[in-house]
């Protein structure tokens, strides 16, 4: 991932990022950095950047023309070589306290970008003529005043930048990372095993991974419900949805994992009723008792923007509720799937174990067999060793593969014609489900409507088909 910083004060930036694991992985080319000084775009024989504001009041501006060019010089760069007109529009962040409160949310989204461009302002800040142009966000890290944008700017990088896949050191990416959403870490402990007379909680030592793993859940609970009550209640609420929708398993088992992955938030709710907006995404997922409720959630402040967006998909799960959807807001349907999850704890035996997982490397022969898929989406999910195959031709090619969506679910499932009906659809789908229950999940897929063959493989593999259907819908 590429960041592009335009300061007053490049230095600032500069020699902060490039420490301890930003560092590294400026190394290992998986960032980058390029910090522009907007002074070098000045105009002005002195090499100033700012004057002072029409209409009077304290302090200086920085002055649009600058601004502007040092952008343009960032802009340009991304066209290609041969000249080619067409500009990139890259997202661009404003830092600024008049901007959105910045959070892990954000971070993630803003993760899936291939290059982003921060601007710093500096002094009283900057002409607004030039922010109305070429700014996409404007984001804040909370409610204060500093002196200039390159701090928040630096904070921001370092929480989008730990978020690229192979950015941290553990094996785990970011996004697979079993961590409970709105809970607080558990207390951790390190050597030696008494200090200042203080002892590490025995069950620690135990070497017991059950035992281990509940202790921390309740510290991780006790913790946050004393030091950050605010986020208990959050965690308490979708806990009680996620009960509310394992009554009925089968037919919502993608907004429980949704919620239970921390893999989507809920962007409106009453009662019972809920709408879930994928993480960073233009995906949502409606759960509602009644055609009604749909609709009074929707006319609720989280729902109104969600209309409002463009190009959006929504699932139901009720047929009531389509038609109103449809009647009513104009929303297609895009495809019928059925869902089909995994509920049972024992891992399944994996005939072959020739799989592992695909890299960007292997873009292409994804891409040719995986049609339907944008192909950024795929290089997404291949950086975040989402994609696994299988190796069993002679040429060190996979022979097939599968991958988990962005939104949890199994999929992409292919195997090369003379390699089929030899278990490899039943290898690489039951490596996938052994994966998931050793981070909790419950594993699961959506079938499009006609897929036989797909449906019998679950049946094999012990998933349970829901009966009903479930609709994604699309909204122009
Ligand atoms: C960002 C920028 C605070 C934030 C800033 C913040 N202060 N809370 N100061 O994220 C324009 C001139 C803004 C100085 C800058």
């Amino acid at each position: 991932m590429k960041f592009h910083v335009l300061t007053l004060f490049p230095e600032m930036l500069e020699h902060g990022l490039h420490q301890s694991i930003l560092g590294r992985a400026v190394e290992k080319g998986q960032l980058s950095f390029h910090m522009v000084n907007i002074r070098d775009y000045t105009q002005d024989k002195h090499g100033k950047v700012d004057d002072y504001p029409y209409g009077g009041g304290a302090g200086m501006l920085m002055q649009a023309q600058p601004v502007y060019d040092a952008y343009q010089s960032v802009i340009r760069e991304n066209t290609d070589a041969a000249g080619s007109q067409m500009v990139k529009k890259l997202r661009t962040v404003y830092v600024t306290p008049q901007g959105r409160t910045f959070t892990q949310d954000m971070a993630r989204e803003l993760a899936r970008e291939e290059e982003l461009v921060f601007l710093c302002g500096h002094y009283e800040g900057i002409d607004e003529r030039v922010l109305e142009e070429i700014v996409t966000d404007y984001v804040s890290i909370g409610d204060y005043v500093l002196t200039g944008g390159e701090l928040p700017a630096m904070v921001m990088i370092d929480a989008i930048a730990r978020l690229v896949p192979g950015v941290l050191h553990n094996e785990e990416s970011a996004e697979t990372e079993s961590f409970h959403r709105h809970l607080l870490e558990y207390p951790q402990y390190s050597r030696p095993e008494v200090w200042h007379g203080r002892q590490v909680p025995e069950v620690l030592l135990s070497g017991n991974h059950r035992q281990i793993a509940a202790w921390r859940l309740e510290q991780s609970l006790a913790r946050t419900g004393e030091r950050r009550p605010d986020l208990y209640l959050q965690y308490q609420n979708e806990q009680k949805l996620i009960e509310t929708l394992a009554k009925q398993k089968r037919k919502y088992i993608h907004m429980m994992e949704l919620l239970a992955r921390g893999r989507a938030h809920i962007v409106c709710q009453n009662d019972r009723n809920v709408l879930l907006q994928v993480e960073g995404s233009r995906h949502y997922a409606l759960y509602a008792e009644s055609p009604e409720a749909a609709e009074l959630l929707l006319e609720s402040p989280g729902g109104v923007e969600m209309l409002q967006q463009k190009q959006l998909s929504l699932t139901v799960c009720q047929e009531r509720i389509r038609e109103l959807l449809q009647r009513r807001y104009g929303f297609e349907t895009e495809r019928v799937c059925f869902q089909a999850c995994y509920t049972r704890k024992e891992p399944l035996r994996v005939p072959c174990r020739k799989i592992r997982p695909l890299t960007e490397a292997d873009l292409s022969y994804v891409a040719s067999h995986c049609r339907g898929y944008e192909e950024a989406y795929l290089r997404r999910r291949l950086r975040a060793g989402a994609l696994l195959g299988i190796f069993t031709g002679t040429e060190g090619l996979p022979t097939g593969f599968i991958g988990l969506h962005e939104d949890g679910d199994m999929g992409m499932l292919y195997v090369e014609r003379e390699y089929q009906r030899q278990g490899l659809a039943v290898s690489l789908e039951s490596w996938l489900i052994n994966d998931q229950l050793k981070r909790g999940e419950i594993p699961y897929c959506q079938i499009a409507e006609e897929n036989d063959a797909v449906v019998g493989l679950q049946k094999k593999l012990g998933l349970y088909l829901c009966q009903e259907p479930m609709w994604k819908l699309f909204l122009g």
